[in-house]
């Protein structure tokens, strides 16, 4: 190890001295009650989690050896009480800090009456480790123990959720910070993790009921939305525009698509806090701060800034980028982007407002005890245009199909003139006064990861598609349950394209293969693990084929549990 190496290790170190105090006490408890077996720790005595209040920091986790309890739990956000599903009786789970090349141990020891599992996002693991119930194994058991044995071949941020039903939407969910071995990234002073992610105190399968008899039942701004694809179904996309126009004139607001929203579904949480409970971090004016950003929500894109601080995008997804200095950057569900700022005064809000500006949630970084800055307002909504339901023909060139004779009752709609372009930042960013982040902007610097792009031999293209009123989403109008898996080789180089023939973004996850998006000549751009692909949009991404059964799924949760989900059988 060379003196920079040593500097900066020590650096890391002692920015995260916080933390490690936190790991050891967190640690110590784990290690007594493996001594006296498998289900002594937590279970029913576990205190109930409080986000309203900052008391609770998240535990760090570090080793080659980790032992993590799963059992139920009460949380109480914004002064309600709800059932939690909680990895060591922490929301969010402990953040687990390892080594590039270690070979790692995590035993996932089940104290609930349910099955559940743990996924690895964006770790390359045997698929047998995956960790998703009916792909890749059979789920843990009720009051049982899985042991997940890794080796891990890759360095950055990522993170870890059940892929069992809700319980990634009622707290299991954290960060994991994989140190690289052998090289050094961007020199930093501090070294933080923040995780994003929402809360409901809703049962989540009733919300699911509900999302399926009623669509727009949570939706912020639309109060009409499926009067407008009845229009589209029942005369044609232009007249049905032209009918739309006449509905802005009414202050009617067909406008971005969440459909669960932060004014009366969502609580949005920074490392498990509230904004009440303003969780914060002090730092040293003048240093250089890496912040972890991970999106752990369930169902919540969000868009983040922090007034008055240039962030520097420095990685995404676990994988180095240029750098690229931003004021504000949306982060789709599972993507993770790593930043650096430098704090210049007492206090900085982190600032996270969900992408149809029903809700927010900030957290401070503060340089002195008790320093706070103000939050700002949220910005303001803006219509979708004709290019976000049409593609790149636009109001022009109107060539939409009706949607029913293409894919028959479970698509709305279908774009035929797709646009490519990565160089928007989506709806309600567009018109903003400030420098924000998009696609086009990030480049994988790796030269490694240039050197395994190889020709694809095959291209395979889906559709994303949806039909609102039934709250069906599904890969080519085919939901999961109805579906054959995709066929891949092992070590065969396809290109994968995706259509969004929906007016939402879905943020797609394919499991055990890196995804390596092109520009749309083609060009290789920046390797991710999670792609979010935006209304009326086609992207292309090319993966290599790596042996076993793989999950490729929206990481909206709602949307992947209504069927936007496929296997990937490789062969
Ligand atoms: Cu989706």
């Amino acid at each position: 190890m060379n003196k920079q190496n040593i500097l900066n290790r020590r650096r890391f170190l002692t920015g995260s001295s916080t933390l490690l105090g936190a790991s050891m006490l967190s640690t110590l408890p784990t290690m007594a009650s493996s001594a006296l077996g498998h289900s002594s720790r937590s279970g029913s005595q576990g205190a109930t989690i409080n986000s309203d209040q900052n008391t609770h920091k998240v535990p760090v986790l570090t080793g080659k050896e980790f032992d993590l309890y799963v059992s139920k739990q009460s949380a109480i956000v914004n002064g309600k009480k709800s059932m939690a599903t909680l990895i060591n009786n922490s929301l969010p789970a402990p953040t687990l800090k390892m080594r590039e090349g270690d070979t790692v141990v995590i035993r996932v020891h089940n104290q609930m009456d349910e099955s559940t599992s743990i996924h690895w996002h964006g770790l390359l693991v045997p698929f047998e480790m995956d960790g998703v119930p009916g792909i890749s194994f059979d789920g843990i058991p009720a009051n049982s123990t899985f042991t997940y044995k890794f080796k891990l071949k890759q360095s950055g941020t990522y993170w870890y959720h059940s892929h069992s039903g809700f319980q990634e939407q009622t707290g299991m969910l954290g960060a994991i910070v994989i140190e690289p071995k052998g090289r050094e990234g961007h020199p930093i002073d501090e070294d933080h993790v923040i995780v994003l992610s929402d809360w409901t105190s809703r049962n989540p399968h009733n919300l699911l009921k509900l999302l399926k008899q009623r669509a727009d039942f949570d939706n912020y701004h639309l109060p009409d939305f499926k009067k407008l694809l009845s229009d589209i179904a029942e005369t044609d996309m232009k007249t049905a525009f032209d009918k739309r126009k006449m509905w802005n004139q009414m202050r009617m607001m067909p406008t971005d698509f969440t459909d669960l929203s932060g004014e009366n579904t969502f609580t949005y949480l920074i490392n498990g806090k509230t904004t009440a409970a303003n969780w914060a971090q002090i730092v040293k004016a003048g240093q250089r701060v890496k912040l972890r950003f991970i999106n752990a929500s369930a169902q919540t894109i969000f868009d983040v800034r922090i007034p008055g601080l240039k962030m520097t995008v420095v990685a995404t997804d676990g994988i180095d980028v240029a750098p690229v200095a931003i004021d504000d950057f949306r982060i789709g569900v599972a993507e993770t982007y790593d930043v650096i700022v430098t704090p210049t005064k007492d206090g900085h809000t982190i600032f996270a407002q969900n992408i149809d500006r029903s809700g927010y949630v900030a957290a401070t970084l503060a340089t002195k005890e008790g320093a706070c800055a103000a939050t700002p307002t949220m910005d303001k909504i803006e219509w979708l245009t004709m290019a976000d339901m049409m593609g790149a023909m636009g109001a022009d060139g109107y060539k939409a199909k009706h949607a029913k004779t293409e894919y028959d009752f479970k698509s709305d709609m279908r774009v035929d003139s797709p646009r490519m372009n990565l160089d928007d930042p989506g709806i309600n960013l567009r018109k903003i006064n400030r420098e924000v982040l998009n696609y086009s902007q990030l480049r994988s610097v790796d030269e490694a990861i240039f050197a395994e792009q190889r020709k694809p031999t095959r291209e395979i293209e889906l559709h994303l598609t949806g039909n609102m009123e039934r709250y069906i989403w599904a890969f080519d109008g085919v939901k999961f349950s109805d579906a054959t898996p995709v066929n891949i080789k092992p070590g065969e180089r396809v290109r994968i394209t995706l259509v969004n023939d929906t007016m939402m973004n879905h943020p797609m996850h394919l499991h055990g293969m890196w995804s390596d998006l092109r520009m749309p000549n083609g060009e290789f751009q920046v390797r991710k693990h999670t792609i979010m692909v935006q209304p009326a949009q086609k992207i292309s991404f090319d993966v290599t084929g790596e042996a076993g059964r793989w999950a490729w799924h929206c990481h909206l949760l709602y949307h992947m549990e209504a069927g936007m989900f496929r296997e990937v059988a490789v062969i």
